[in-house]
């Protein structure tokens, strides 16, 4: 092959966050940034001969162009092959799938999830190794690292190819092959799920309603929802994928997903309501006149896990990531399984699914997922519900009572302040982080301290130590408050403080979550000063 070299100089801050590298697009635009990067990773995982690379993304602004220059790129570098999804489409669990499925040695997903998308908004790029998952920790450092002393990058010289019809071209003596980015996926849904159950309930006249919010999911939901499971046509919502997500936000929470709660909580609600993120890795679950939290919906999974065919007598265990409130530790405790505590980010469920220690994950943030790949599944998470909906004969409401009436229920809530200047919200945390060890027996309102830490996990597959992943004030009614600061955003920093106390089920099980979260939320201030230190009297986003 003919490779080109070109001539490069090392960028400043091309360190992935929590789920790879995201920037404005306008970063991405400047010559040899994107390029950089992109070769970094193939210098750091270089690819053996015969290797197969995914590429797909979840159709926003700029995507298309990476795409085209991350497949010569890949010729250049000596990939034999490249799997991309039609229109340069492919959501994050289905190129998940479509990297195990093909035996690739990874991929490249072309995403900032649920992040704005358009000219002035934002672009990511992230690795994903050969299990299918997101490249763990020591991997995406020495991508960094690399990016440091990074002088060329390799490309060969070649047009553009055809996105848009599936089939094979040859770009230089490596192979590219588009393909149905929703096929594959859709058929392992069929393996998984008693699809007949669900059709039957659909038949005797189950209703829903699925906002893709202009984002990635829209093929895939109407192809699973309406054609294979026999919702009716009209059912998917925003179904088709645009560049800038229609000038939404698709982030699957209250706030942006308020028209679909609003229909959940009226007298003309489906069923069940629904939604996904910008690449299809979260899901927003709303039953009728009942919102279930992320943390809730993974302990509701996992405690009907094996009504579904695939998952019947084999749950191996339970995995959350830290901030997740603790409602599945007690399910995994009922149904004496193990239950893992890792930091935030879907690559730390990586090697425990591998190694098969455990069966469903789970984090706060909208994301659910399971063995059948390695990275959360939005789609997924709605068709679990659907089969356990579809087994147990009974409403989303009915689940939560019931499942609060044995378990007790962990009141929950994130609060987000965005976009605060970086300076001050690393005060905030150094400062805290200096005066954790002066915090335990001391009391906030009717709370005592009773541990004070900074969260670090040791893998319990590879040893590897995570440190610094949240500060944790936990008190001794079993309550907690979590500070972390995000690794996702692109503009400033955002804090995020997670607060969750538990009520068993003697207590007040159908309260108001404001009103059962007040003293860890004055708490939270008293401790941190929140205020003081961002400037804001109250948060931007409650989730
Ligand atoms: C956020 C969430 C985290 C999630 C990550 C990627 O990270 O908190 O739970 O794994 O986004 O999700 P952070 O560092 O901003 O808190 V996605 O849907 O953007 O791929
Ligand atoms: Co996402």
């Amino acid at each position: 092959r003919h490779v080109v070299t070109m001539k490069s100089t090392p960028f400043e801050g091309q360190a992935p966050g929590t789920s790879g590298l995201r920037k404005k697009v306008r970063v991405f635009q400047q010559p040899g940034y994107t390029e950089n990067f992109i070769q970094a990773v193939f210098d750091v995982v270089k690819p053996e001969a015969g290797a197969t690379l995914v590429i797909g993304g979840d159709g926003r602004f700029h995507n298309r162009t990476v795409i085209q220059q991350a497949i010569r790129m890949a010729a250049a570098n000596g990939y034999d092959r490249v799997l991309v999804g039609q229109g340069g489409i492919l959501s994050t669990p289905a190129a998940s799938h479509v990297i195990r499925k093909y035996e690739a040695s990874g991929g490249l997903v072309l995403s900032a999830s649920h992040n704005p998308g358009g000219p002035d908004e934002d672009f990511g790029i992230k690795y994903n190794i050969t299990n299918g998952g997101p490249a763990p920790e020591t991997v995406t450092g020495a991508i960094h690292e690399r990016t440091k002393t990074i002088d060329r990058w390799l490309t060969v010289e070649a047009d553009d190819i055809d996105l848009d019809a599936v089939g094979e071209t040859v770009v230089v003596g490596m192979t590219v092959s588009v393909i149905d980015p929703v096929a594959d996926y859709a058929d392992l849904m069929e393996t998984l799920f008693d699809f007949a159950a669900i059709r039957a309930m659909v038949k005797s006249g189950f209703t829903m309603r699925f906002d893709a919010m202009g984002a990635v999911t829209g093929p895939y939901a109407h192809e699973i929802l309406e054609r294979r499971l026999g919702l009716a046509a009209g059912t998917v919502v925003n179904g088709t994928p645009l560049e800038d997500f229609g000038g939404h936000h698709p982030d699957p929470n209250l706030i942006h997903a308020k028209e679909l709660y609003d229909l959940m909580m009226g007298a003309d609600a489906p069923d069940l309501g629904a939604a996904s993120d910008g690449d299809g890795d979260r899901n927003l679950i709303i039953g009728r006149g009942r919102f279930i939290t992320p943390s809730d919906s993974l302990a509701m999974l996992a405690a009907n896990i094996e009504v579904a065919p695939a998952y019947r007598g084999r749950l191996a265990g339970i995995a959350r990531s830290m901030p997740t409130s603790a409602a599945a530790d007690r399910v995994a405790e009922a149904l004496n399984v193990p239950i893992f505590e890792t930091p935030t980010g879907w690559k730390f469920f990586g090697n425990l699914l591998d190694a098969g220690k455990v069966t469903i994950c789970g984090e706060e943030s909208a994301g659910t997922g399971s063995d059948h790949v390695r990275e959360k599944d939005g789609v997924w998470a709605v068709l679990l519900w659907l089969n356990i909906l579809a087994a147990r004969g009974v409403g989303v409401d009915a689940i939560a009572r019931e499942h609060w009436a044995r378990f007790g229920r962990n009141y929950y809530a994130r609060h987000d302040y965005e976009g605060i200047d970086t300076d001050r919200a690393n005060a905030l945390m150094e400062g805290l982080k200096a005066r954790l060890g002066e915090l335990p027996g001391r009391g906030f309102g009717p709370l005592t301290v009773a541990v004070a830490d900074s969260f670090s996990y040791t893998d319990p597959v590879d040893g590897s130590i995570s440190a610094n992943q949240g500060l944790r004030i936990l008190f001794d009614d079993g309550s907690r408050v979590v500070f972390r600061l995000s690794g996702t955003g692109t503009q400033g920093a955002t804090l995020r403080v997670y607060l969750e106390s538990y009520v068993p089920p003697s207590g007040d099980l159908d309260a108001e979550t404001a009103a059962m979260l007040a003293h860890q939320i004055n708490a939270a201030e008293e401790i941190a000063g929140i205020a003081e230190h961002t400037g804001r009297a109250a948060p931007d986003v409650i989730t």
